[in-house]
């Protein structure tokens, strides 16, 4: 699968904020509010587990269209016939990721810096994550990189791939994130943790639009 057309707002269904059992109900949520890309994270959760999530997902992402990302694990991404791979700065090299998963699925990379991000350009990666722009609970234990080189990125990095902003991101600062250059966004708890999880999703979208 390729990117939908504009990719505005990259989805994350993040089991540190929702329950396996909510995991699909939660998903048909993001979805119907309109997320362009969505992702499985489960840091530290059994990957039986995982591979069964990410099997009941997967089919709710296709049934909308929009690409299927799974984080991490190259395997359980390749063993369900997931649309993506998402790898962080650790996790090795593109070349190795795209030999387990093959030529057709995106893979993508973390970036925490402006050269990283240019790395990440260089050695063909389908999309980045940039961030995080500010201090997140859900990523613990990174310092904000602010919102001084999201511009730049954007614009040289950008030109290129996708480049998503992420990392403390709310409906509430994306105006803000928007002025400063971002044009596509991660948005994870800001989402999982709305009463009315479409409506979240609708909002952020119309903001990005
Ligand atoms: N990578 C950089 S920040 C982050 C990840 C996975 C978490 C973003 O989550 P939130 O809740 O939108 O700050
Ligand atoms: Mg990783």
């Amino acid at each position: 699968m390729t990117f939908p057309d504009r990719p505005l707002l990259y989805a994350i269904l993040d089991l540190g904020y929702v329950k396996p059992q909510d995991a699909e109900r939660v998903t048909a949520g993001l979805l119907a509010g309109g997320a362009d890309l969505l992702q499985l994270r489960a840091k530290g959760h059994d990957t039986a587990l995982i591979q069964d999530l990410a099997a009941k997902l997967l089919p709710l992402c296709r049934a909308a269209k929009v690409p299927f990302i799974v984080n991490d694990f190259a395997a359980i991404a390749l063993a369900v016939g997931a649309d993506g791979l998402h790898i962080g700065q650790d996790d090795g090299t593109l070349a190795a990721a795209r030999a387990k998963v093959g030529p057709d699925m995106l893979i993508g990379r973390s970036t925490h810096s402006a050269a990283q991000a240019a790395e990440a350009l260089a050695e063909g990666f389908d999309y980045i994550g940039f961030g995080p722009l500010f201090p997140t609970p859900t990523k613990q234990g990174r310092p904000g990189i602010g919102l001084e080189q999201v511009a730049a990125v954007q614009a040289e990095v950008g030109a290129h791939i996708p480049v998503f902003c992420i990392g403390g991101i709310k409906r509430a600062n994306l105006p803000e994130v928007v002025a400063a250059g971002a044009r596509h966004v991660v948005i994870v708890s800001d989402l999982l943790t709305a009463d009315d999880i479409p409506a979240a999703v609708a909002a952020a979208k119309s903001t990005l639009r």
